[in-house]
């Protein structure tokens, strides 16, 4: 039995980050990372304690080699990443310009990931588990990505296990005027649905929580949290008529945004699976997520479980 806390799926990739601002057609030297939302939140959530299960696809290459070692170094469970001779491992850059920063190139459009199909998915993988994690990013590459996860659903749903779905809008990869039909077998499945303020207008046409509440719900959701970025987060719960919500956690320095949401997400699940009251799990998710913002890679600033402790009821 694998015994997964929480089991995963998606696209890890290696980021280059620039050493320096401006067009990367200047940019003279970069710095290697690993990345990607599933890999992200799973390294978010281990460093919590829990044991995260990631399934996933990497190329037979060397960057497929590097992605299984900031893995194991994260002491992140690699027996459900399988290489794949055929494809290569999926690439990102980041660019800042100081606009709306970082912008972000994929270099990922036929990866061992995107080629990810039910075939991948371990059949025992969710023997255990207590929560199946998916995000709007993974079946947005490729409709065999999109196959394996309603796989992985009926899976869930055969096992009674809860579904925490984050839509992760990545217009890069999907269309606006597609993403609202897109997302909808996905929202209809969660039990869980944690999003941000510009996917809550996606795909429910609304800048305020309490007008898609009632649509949101009507999916089957019982429980919908919204980052709200520096302003914290709010949680509302089917049946309950009060939100809850929890301030922000300001860091004291800020490089950029890319990897908050996942540390967010996995900062929460961390704290609804201990049975946390919301107030305490939104505490630490803002926590978790605001970290990342610290430092250049998506998930370095993660905290370990301690430090998060720590300051977690000062802030
Ligand atoms: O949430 C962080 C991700 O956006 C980043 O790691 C890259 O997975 C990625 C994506 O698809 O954007």
């Amino acid at each position: 039995m694998k015994n997964y806390d929480v089991v995963t799926c998606g696209e890890p990739m290696v980021l280059f980050s620039p050493d320096s601002g401006g067009p990367l057609r200047h940019v003279p030297l970069f710095r290697k990372f690993a990345a990607g939302a599933e890999l992200n939140f799973s390294v978010a959530l281990a460093r919590l304690g829990l044991r995260p299960g990631f399934i996933t696809k990497v190329g037979q290459d060397e960057f497929g080699q590097y992605i299984q070692a900031c893995m194991q170094a994260e002491g992140l469970d690699t027996s459900m990443v399988k290489t794949d001779a055929a494809h290569p491992t999926g690439v990102y850059f980041k660019e800042y310009s100081g606009l709306a920063d970082p912008k972000v190139y994929y270099y990922r459009h036929g990866s061992a990931a995107s080629n990810l199909s039910p075939i991948d998915i371990d059949p025992e993988c969710l023997e255990g588990a207590r929560l199946l994690h998916i995000t709007g990013i993974t079946p947005s590459l490729s409709d065999s990505c999109r196959q394996t996860y309603l796989q992985l659903l009926d899976m869930a749903t055969a096992r009674q296990i809860p579904v925490c779905f984050d839509p992760n809008i990545r217009l890069k990869l999907i269309s606006a005027e597609d993403v609202k039909e897109f997302m909808k077998p996905f929202i209809a499945r969660a039990h869980i649905l944690i999003l941000n303020q510009s996917e809550l207008n996606y795909l429910f046409n609304t800048q305020k929580l309490t007008e898609a509440l009632s649509r949101i719900f009507g999916f089957g959701v019982e429980l919908v949290i919204l980052k709200q970025g520096a302003n914290g987060a709010v949680a509302m719960r089917k049946g309950k008529s009060e939100a809850v919500s929890c301030p922000p956690f300001r860091p004291t320095r800020v490089v950029d945004q890319v990897g908050a949401g996942d540390g967010f997400d996995a900062g929460f699940i961390y704290g609804y699976l201990q049975g946390w009251p919301l107030e305490k799990s939104l505490r630490l998710a803002n926590l978790v997520g605001a970290l990342a913002t610290t430092v250049v890679g998506d998930y370095e600033g993660y905290p370990f479980f301690s430090d998060a402790m720590r300051v977690l009821d000062s802030y």
